[in-house]
């Protein structure tokens, strides 16, 4: 798995930076500002938990089906298992709101098939399937619409391992799963994406994904359901060359942003999206911090996951590091929500989030990672300018000296932490 900065590598994206210029409006408005959002995998696959047959499996939790190659009835049987009595869908949202996190995107049907929502288009689902026998969309959607959070689904269009004729990448492993793709688009995704859309009440993004077998003439048939939705966000996954709104680098920053194009950066805290008991690469608070500052100055969106336990619980570990982000953005979130990249190409010190103000000035938040030894932070150009610096976190003003390749800010005898120091630049104009 790759973190940090690369460069675009998909052509699709350049394609796409080609054709469409990032048109800022009102219904991009909210989610611009957004700048963190956190996704959540959560289904069956959170009851094997990564263990099939005994054995630890190496692959994705939400994967554990297909690379178990483990047969219908025996996958469906862990639904009889699934009964989350400590869900607590308003503590979730709490949480997230803490966290700083301004919407959430949570799987109503990943490629298993299973739906974690009342279907009548499949009975493969939480209500009719589990001893829990709720919709937790539902509960979801009623806690997010309480505490004022932004609420987005995540849906499986073409991949579905249970409901016959659903895609399977690579190829179907039980009989069961055959018959007509086309015949499970109309009878099982077209039915529950009208579920989705309409049962729930307001729907912030719609993210598809892994689009296999999708055509151009079969994502023509689920585009028009989204007529009535004019302000659903939607993302570059559906298929046939359906580009949506997002772009969705995964696991990876682009080194440069995506020029053109809105983006959304998806990433896990360990290694995997769906819960799984023996996953212990989990990034510390500092890097995931650093990742949101990141994308931040290059004008994307972090869009971080949780994956929850079959108890209906965050994991622990997430649960930690969620609240050391709140903490940190307690303190800093002016200098992430409604800023906009760099106008800074690489700083050796750190990364820079912009904001415009309606008078003309400039904001700069220079997110120091770390501090030149000799004290003196170079920001490049601005030397004439009409500057004030201030530490974000306590006001304390700095000490500003016009240098050859710009200015110099020394910041001396902070207390602060100064692996996590934002400085907030006030120029008047443009830098
Ligand atoms: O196959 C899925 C995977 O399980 C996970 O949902 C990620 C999240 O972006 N998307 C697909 C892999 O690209």
């Amino acid at each position: 798995m790759t973190n940090g900065d690369v460069p675009v590598k998909h052509p699709a994206v350049k394609k796409n930076i080609a054709k469409h210029a990032v048109v800022e409006t009102s219904r991009m408005a909210w989610w611009s500002k957004a700048r963190f959002g956190m996704f959540i995998h959560w289904g069956v696959y959170s009851v094997p938990a990564g263990v099939y047959d005994g054995k630890k499996m190496p692959g994705l939790g939400e994967w554990i089906m297909h690379d178990g190659k483990i047969p219908v009835d025996t996958y469906q049987a862990y639904a009889k298992d699934f009964n989350p009595t400590a869900y607590d869908p308003e503590k979730w949202v709490q949480l997230a709101k803490a966290t700083g996190v301004k919407y959430i995107v949570i799987t109503t049907k990943h490629h298993d098939g299973f739906a974690m929502f009342d279907s009548k288009a499949s009975d493969w689902n939480i209500v009719k399937r589990t001893p829990y026998g709720k919709d937790v969309i539902k509960m979801l959607a009623d806690a997010c619409r309480k505490y004022g959070m932004k609420l987005g689904f995540y849906y499986s269009q073409a991949n579905d391992w249970n409901n016959p004729g659903g895609a399977a990448a690579g190829g179907h492993w039980d009989k069961k799963q055959d018959g007509s793709f086309d015949t499970y688009l109309d009878k099982v995704a077209i039915p529950q994406i009208k579920e989705i859309l309409n049962n729930y009440g307001d729907v912030a993004e719609l993210w598809w994904d892994v689009p296999t077998d999708m055509t151009k003439e079969r994502a023509a048939k689920i585009t028009p359901l989204l007529k009535d939705h004019p302000n659903i966000i939607t993302n570059n996954r559906l298929g046939g060359d359906v580009q949506g709104d997002l772009e969705t680098p995964e696991q990876y920053i682009p080194a440069t942003g995506i020029p053109g194009r809105y983006w959304e950066t998806c990433m896990t805290m360990n290694d995997t999206w769906g819960f799984k008991t023996y996953d212990d690469h989990w990034k510390s608070s500092k890097t995931l911090i650093r990742n949101l500052i990141d994308i931040a100055s290059k004008g994307g969106n972090y869009l971080l996951n949780v994956g929850p336990k079959s108890t209906g619980e965050f994991p622990e570990q997430s649960v930690e590091r969620l609240k050391d982000m709140g903490a940190w953005m307690k303190v800093n979130s002016e200098a992430i929500y409604g800023t906009t990249a760099s106008p800074f190409k690489k700083l050796t010190w750190g990364r820079v989030t912009t904001k415009e103000l309606p008078n003309g000035n400039t904001i700069l938040y220079l997110h120091v990672f770390d501090w030149p030894a000799n004290h003196d932070l170079i920001v490049p150009g601005l030397k004439n300018k009409t500057i004030s610096a201030t530490v974000l976190a306590t006001g304390s003003s700095l000490e500003i000296r016009g240098v050859n390749e710009g200015l110099s800010l020394a910041l001396y005898g902070s207390a602060l932490d100064q692996n996590a120091t934002v400085i907030k630049l006030q120029i008047k104009g443009k830098p």
